[in-house]
C-alpha cells in the first residue's frame, strides 16, 4: 500500500496530507526512524520523541523563508525527512552522507548548525534581531531541550531576549530527560509544572475568566501572574520565564498535533519572545527506547525486534579502563570526587555515581561551571576529576585558565573523545585539546599509550599536585606494548626502541600506528627510534634535542591539528635552540609533523578519515621514506 510518507518530497509537502492522516503519517515517520536508524546508528530516541513536534512546526512554518534552530541538532532527523532528505538516510554520518546534525550547506532549510547544547535561542535572537533591521517578516523558532536548558548560555540568551517588542519563539522540548535523567533546579521547576497538567487551553480560560470579572478582573488576572505562591503555579504555570519578561505558554502535549498546532499559531500572533513548554516522550512509539531512553539516545545498529545492538565488543574501551580505575581510587582515598557535564555514562562516571552518590556531581550540560566547579572542590581540598569530551571541553577554556590554571589548582581532566570521532562529525571532533591546553601556562598534558598507561597516569595522578589533563581516544582501549611500563615522571616522554636515522615521536593514540610504522620501516631495512611522547606539555625538551642531534629526521605523529600542536613545539624547540647557537648537532634533524590540517573533519568511518587525513600507518611510512632519500 502506498505510504503517506512516500508522498513527501520537499518542504512544504506535509500541508497537503489531510489532518485525518496526521496520526497515520506520525507512526510512517516512526517506523522510518526505526528502520534507517537501526541500520546506520544515529540518535533514535531524541527523534522519536518530536516526530509530532516536527510536523506541527512544519504545518505552522514556511520553510525555508521561516526559521527553525534546533538545539544540539540530534533531533533534526524528522526535520530533514519533512525536507526532502528521507532517501539520503542510507547515508546518515557517513563519509560524503547526510550528517547527523543540521548543517547549513546540505539544506537551505536547516537555518543554523548545531551540534554542541545550548545555543539555539542565541542563534535565534541573532536572527530575529537581524530580520528587523532587514526589515523582513520570517518567523524565528528555536527548539531547546530541557536537557540543553541546562546549558548557561541558554540563560544568556533568555535574558537578552527577554522584554523584545518582536516576535521570537522558543520551543522548550520537555522530555524529563538530558541523555540520562535531566539534573538540577531548573528541571525540577519544569518538573512541577508538568504535574500540574494545567494545559494552554486552560490556562488561556483562567485568565480570560479572571479579566471578565467586572471592574476587578483586570488586576486579579495581573495579581495572579505577579504572585509567587502555588495557586500561581496551578493558575498560570511557567512564572519563572514571565517574571524573566518571556511569555509562557503552556504546557502542551507534544503529540497532540492539533494542541501543537493551536499553541504554534498563537505564538507566531505575539509581538515578544514566548516560550511554548511542550511535554514530550523520548523515545515515543518503541517500547525499548521509551523504558530506557538513555540506552536509545545515540544507538550503533542494532535488531529493532529485540532492541540488541547487532555487534557487541568485549574489547575494553578507554571509557571502561577509566570507569574501573575511578571505582578503585575513589575506594582508597576519600577525598577523590567525580565531576561530568550531563554526561555520567559517556564518560564512564556511571558505577562511581552510583557507588560514591556523594561524591559524585552531574552538573547537567554546563562544562564552563564543571571546571570552575572542580576548582572550588579543590579549594575545599577535595582531589577532583573532570571527565569530560574533548571538544565540550573547549567551551571552559577561560576558566581552565582563569580558575584552575592561574590559581595552580591540582584538578584532572579526563578528557574522553580526544582524536578524530567518527560519525558525529566536525562540532565533535576532538582535535584542538593538545593546542588549546598547552598554550596554558601550568597545565599538564598526557596522552597514555594504551590502557596500563591510562592507569599508570591515574595513580600518578593521585599525588600530582598540579593541573593535569589526560585525553584518550574513543573507542577500544590499545594493549599493546604492555612490557613497555617506565615509571612516569612529570614532564618525561617513554623511549620504547632505539634506532638510528629516523626518530619518531608518537602522542597517545599515534604510538599504536608508530609501532605498525616501525615495522614497516624495520622491513624496509631501517631501524628507527620510537618514542611514546607521554608528555605534550611540558615537552621532554631534553630528549627532543637528544634525538634531534642523534638523527637525520624526526618525526612527531599526533591526532590533533597541526596548528599549536606536539609538532609544532617541537619545531619551535629545535629552531630556538639552532637560532640560539645551543645545537650539538653540525647538522640538526630535519623535522616532519603529522598531524590535522588547518580544516573541520567532516563526519564518516574513524580508520577512513585517518587514512584521508594521511595519519595511517602506510601514509606516514611512504611520506618518512621519501624524505630520508631527500636526506
Ligand atoms: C556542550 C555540549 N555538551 C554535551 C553534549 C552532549 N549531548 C548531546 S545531546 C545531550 C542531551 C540533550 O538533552 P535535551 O536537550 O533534553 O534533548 P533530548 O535528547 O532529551 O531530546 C547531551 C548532553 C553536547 N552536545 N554539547
Amino acid at each position: 500500500m502506498a505510504k503517506i510518507l512516500d508522498s513527501i518530497h520537499q518542504p512544504n509537502d506535509i500541508k497537503n496530507i489531510p489532518p485525518e492522516q496526521y496520526e497515520e503519517l506520525a507512526q510512517e515517520i516512526r517506523d522510518f526512524l526505526l528502520g534507517s536508524i537501526s541500520q546506520t546508528g544515529g540518535h533514535l530516541a531524541s527523534n522519536l520523541g518530536v516526530v509530532e513536534l516536527t510536523m506541527a512546526l512544519h504545518l505552522c512554518l514556511n520553510l525555508p523563508e521561516d526559521k527553525i534552530i534546533w538545539d544540539v541538532g540530534h533531533q533534526s532527523y524528522v526535520h530533514k525527512i519533512l525536507t526532502g532528505r528521507k532517501d539520503a538516510f542510507p547515508g546518515l554520518r557517513s563519509y560524503g552522507g547526510i550528517s547527523g546534525f543540521p548543517k547549513c550547506r546540505e539544506s537551505d532549510c536547516d537555518a543554523f548548525d548545531t551540534g554542541h547544547s545550548s545555543t539555539s535561542i542565541s542563534a535565534a535572537l541573532g536572527y530575529a534581531r537581524g530580520r528587523d533591521l532587514l526589515g523582513e517578516k520570517y518567523t524565528v523558532a528555536a527548539v531547546i531541550g530541557d536537557g540543553a536548558l541546562t546549558g548557561g548560555m541558554a540563560y544568556e540568551a533568555l535574558n537578552n531576549a527577554a522584554r523584545m517588542d518582536t516576535n521570537l519563539i522558543i520551543i522548550l522540548n520537555d522530555n524529563k530527560m538530558s541523555i540520562s535523567e535531566n539534573v538540577g533546579g531548573v528541571s525540577k521547576y519544569l518538573n512541577d509544572i508538568r504535574i500540574n497538567e494545567s494545559y494552554i487551553d486552560f490556562k488561556e480560560d483562567v485568565e480570560a475568566a479572571l479579566r471578565r470579572i467586572p471592574r476587578i478582573g483586570e488586576s486579579v488576572a495581573k495579581g495572579v501572574k505577579r504572585s509567587k505562591d502555588s495557586l500561581k503555579q496551578i493558575l498560570m504555570p511557567g512564572g519563572f520565564f514571565e517574571d524573566l519578561g518571556i511569555d509562557y505558554m503552556g504546557p502542551v502535549d507534544g503529540h497532540d498535533i492539533g494542541q501543537l498546532v493551536k499553541a504554534i499559531q498563537a505564538a507566531k500572533r505575539k509581538k515578544q519572545t514566548v516560550l511554548v513548554h511542550v511535554i514530550t516522550k523520548k523515545g515515543k512509539g518503541y517500547l525499548p527506547a521509551e523504558e530506557d531512553p538513555s540506552a536509545y539516545h545515540g544507538v550503533d545498529k542494532f535488531d529493532v525486534s529485540t532492541g540488541q545492538p547487532l555487534s557487541t565488543s568485549t574489547a575494553l574501551s578507554y571509557t571502561q579502563v577509566f570507569s574501573r580505575i575511578m571505582l578503585r581510587m575513589a575506594a582508597e582515598d576519600e577525598k577523590i570526587v567525580g565531576v561530568c557535564a550531563a554526561m555520567p555514562y559517556g564518560t564512564g562516571l556511571y558505577k562511581f555515581s552510583k557507588q560514591y552518590p556523594k561524591r559524585f556531581f552531574d552538573v547537567g550540560i554546563a562544562e564552563e561551571h564543571a571546571v570552575t566547579f572542580a576548582a572550588g572542590l579543590a579549594a575545599a581540598g577535595m582531589k577532583p576529576y573532570v571527565a569530560i569530551y574533548s571538544s565540550f571541553l573547549q567551551r571552559a577554556y577561560d576558566q581552565l585558565i582563569h580558575d584552575v590554571c592561574i590559581p595552580h589548582y591540582p584538578v584532572v581532566f579526563c578528557i574522553d573523545r580526544a582524536g578524530i570521532v567518527g560519525a558525529d562529525g566536525e562540532t565533535h571532533q576532538g582535535i584542538l585539546d593538545l593546542s588549546f591546553l598547552s598554550s596554558i601556562p601550568g597545565m599538564n598534558v598526557f596522552a597514555p599509550k594504551n590502557k596500563y598507561e591510562l592507569y599508570d597516569i591515574l595513580k600518578f595522578s593521585r599525588t600530582f599536585d598540579e593541573p593535569l589533563a589526560i585525553r584518550y581516544p574513543r573507542g577500544k582501549a590499545y594493549e599493546g606494548l604492555r612490557k613497555f611500563r617506565a615509571p612516569i615522571v612529570a614532564g618525561k616522554s617513554e623511549l620504547l626502541y632505539e634506532g638510528k636515522d629516523v626518530a619518531v615521536l608518537a602522542v597517545g593514540s599515534m604510538v599504536q600506528v608508530a609501532e605498525d610504522i616501525r615495522e614497516r620501516l624495520l622491513e624496509a631495512g631501517i631501524a628507527p627510534t620510537l618514542v611514546n611522547v607521554r608528555f605534550v606539555k611540558p615537552v621532554d625538551t631534553e630528549l627532543i634535542l637528544k634525538l634531534a642531534a642523534g638523527h637525520k629526521l624526526v618525526v612527531t605523529l599526533e591526532e590533533n591539528v597541526l596548528r599549536g600542536g606536539f609538532g609544532e613545539q617541537v619545531d619551535a624547540l629545535l629552531t630556538r635552540e639552532c637560532s640560539a647557537g645551543r645545537h650539538t648537532s653540525d647538522s640538526p634533524a630535519k623535522t616532519l609533523n603529522f598531524g590535522i590540517p588547518d580544516v573541520y573533519v567532516e563526519h564518516g568511518n574513524v580508520d577512513f578519515l585517518k587514512a584521508t587525513l594521511g595519519l595511517d600507518a602506510h601514509s606516514v611510512t611512504e611520506k618518512i621514506l621519501e624524505e630520508l632519500k631527500k636526506l
